[in-house]
């Protein structure tokens, strides 16, 4: 496979920007090689800069929840750019979405649009320490909440990608943040008798998609939910990855647990820089001008991304789930099938259209053992993959995501494709 044009473009780009990418894991430092420059996508195929095809499974981290140029979307954003593309100002597409993200996720009764998830998870870690007066936080190893200092330890995504513990330049007080192990229930009721009474939250992915993807045990949500309740600090539910993706109610409405804030980002804007969050009208009663905690943004409910993310949502019907659904099982179970036959041990999490994929033999249920699992095999995998046309995220700390564009056909290439790589990968 000719990657050249790639490979030339990204040493242009890396004596201009750090690193030669925006965002770290982009940078394909965890797999090896250059990473791919990305020309162009239609449906579940992406196209590189050498003319490659790939069935895309990054989805843009996410947000591409319909594939890429879907019509429905496309035309949206056209219209919303001819009629102005920002106005700092109230428009009808932002009320819009805000209707429809109160009517879909279950706690969520007033909402505030940011523009990424980071913006929304630092904002409702400010929020919920104005709301009860404390500073601490709870955090678990492995949830990656954006990149505001408070949440920079022991992240997962891209910190886990380069095996971080935290970042240099976030001075010890500004984080605040205890951090335990997801799915601990023991060291859930231990942190909160010792400390409950100090803590302004608990923040948890639902479902985690940054070490990977892991699944929360049952009880655990519950768990957390009753201790927070008991202890007067927020639940806070980072819904960035999950809102819209694994069900219409996101994770909340999967489980049946309701946080009292719940951030959003990626799916709500349709490809396009969105983040929000929204809770209990009481909660977010705080937040200025109704209240004394600050918060603001210039592009923040831009039109055409909130057009984008409006677009979005309206196609997840229930027959778009059921089509994700379907697709995402036969992936992982073709997967699975194809790693059996070849005598590798994998474990395959998913839930929905967000699949983990760990090569070894133990069950991953936590950051502990997401790392444990022998990520030496994945860089050899995720080369002979793309080599065969898949386009996987360049760490196994991130989510393979289907959108409703990935059909049968997709999928049984790529699995045929595992199968050769899981052959291989002995070699
Ligand atoms: N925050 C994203 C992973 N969960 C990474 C986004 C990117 O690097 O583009």
């Amino acid at each position: 496979m000719d990657t050249s044009e790639s490979a030339r473009l990204f040493r242009e780009a890396s004596r201009v920007m750090v690193g030669g990418v925006s965002s770290p894991v982009r940078s394909f430092s965890f797999v090896g090689g250059t990473p791919l420059f990305i020309a162009r996508g239609e449906g579940a195929n992406i196209w590189d800069a050498d003319g490659n095809r790939y069935v895309d499974y990054v989805c843009s981290w996410g947000p591409l929840i319909l594939g890429h140029c879907d019509r429905e979307v496309v035309d949206a954003v056209i219209g919303e750019v001819r009629r102005g593309t920002s106005f700092g100002a109230p428009t009808v597409p932002e009320l819009e979405l805000a209707r429809r993200i109160c009517s879909s996720i279950p706690s969520v009764e007033r909402v505030r649009f940011v523009n990424s998830g980071t913006e929304a998870a630092m904002s409702a870690l400010r929020l919920a320490r104005g709301y009860t007066s404390r500073a601490k936080f709870l955090k678990f190893d492995g949830c990656y909440h954006g990149h505001a200092d408070p949440f920079l330890t022991r992240a997962g995504s891209g910190l886990a990608t380069q095996d971080l513990p935290s970042s240099a330049g976030v001075p010890a007080e500004a984080s605040a943040a205890l951090t335990l192990p997801y799915n601990d229930e023991g060291a859930l009721e231990e942190a909160f008798r010792d400390r409950g009474s100090e803590l302004a939250a608990a923040i948890v992915e639902p479902v985690a998609g940054n070490m990977g993807v892991v699944l929360p045990e049952p009880g655990f949500l519950e768990r957390l939910r009753k201790l927070c309740t008991e202890h007067g600090a927020l639940l806070i539910f980072d819904e960035v990855i999950t809102g819209f993706r694994v069900s219409p109610g996101g994770a909340q409405g999967l489980y049946g647990v309701r946080p009292d804030i719940t951030c959003l980002g990626k799916v709500i804007g349709g490809g396009f820089p969105v983040g929000a969050y929204g809770g209990r009208a009481e909660v977010m009663r705080l937040v200025s001008p109704e209240g004394p905690v600050y918060q603001a943004g210039t592009l923040s409910g831009n039109p055409v991304a909130m057009a984008a993310g409006l677009a979005t949502i309206s196609k997840l019907d229930g027959a778009a789930y059921r089509r994700l659904e379907g697709a995402s099982a036969r992936l992982e179970e073709g997967i699975v099938e194809g790693a059996d036959s070849a005598g590798v041990d994998v474990t395959v999490n998913r839930v929905g259209s967000m699949v983990g994929l760990f090569f070894g033999p133990g069950k991953v249920r936590d950051y502990s053992t997401a790392k444990a699992s022998s990520h030496r095999a994945y860089p050899r995998f995720h080369k002979m993959m793309l080599e065969a046309g898949a386009y996987l995220p360049p760490s196994p700390f991130e989510t393979i995501f289907l959108s409703t564009a990935h059909s049968d056909e997709d999928v049984d290439a790529t699995v045929a494709a595992a199968g050769r790589a899981f052959k291989g990968a002995g070699d």
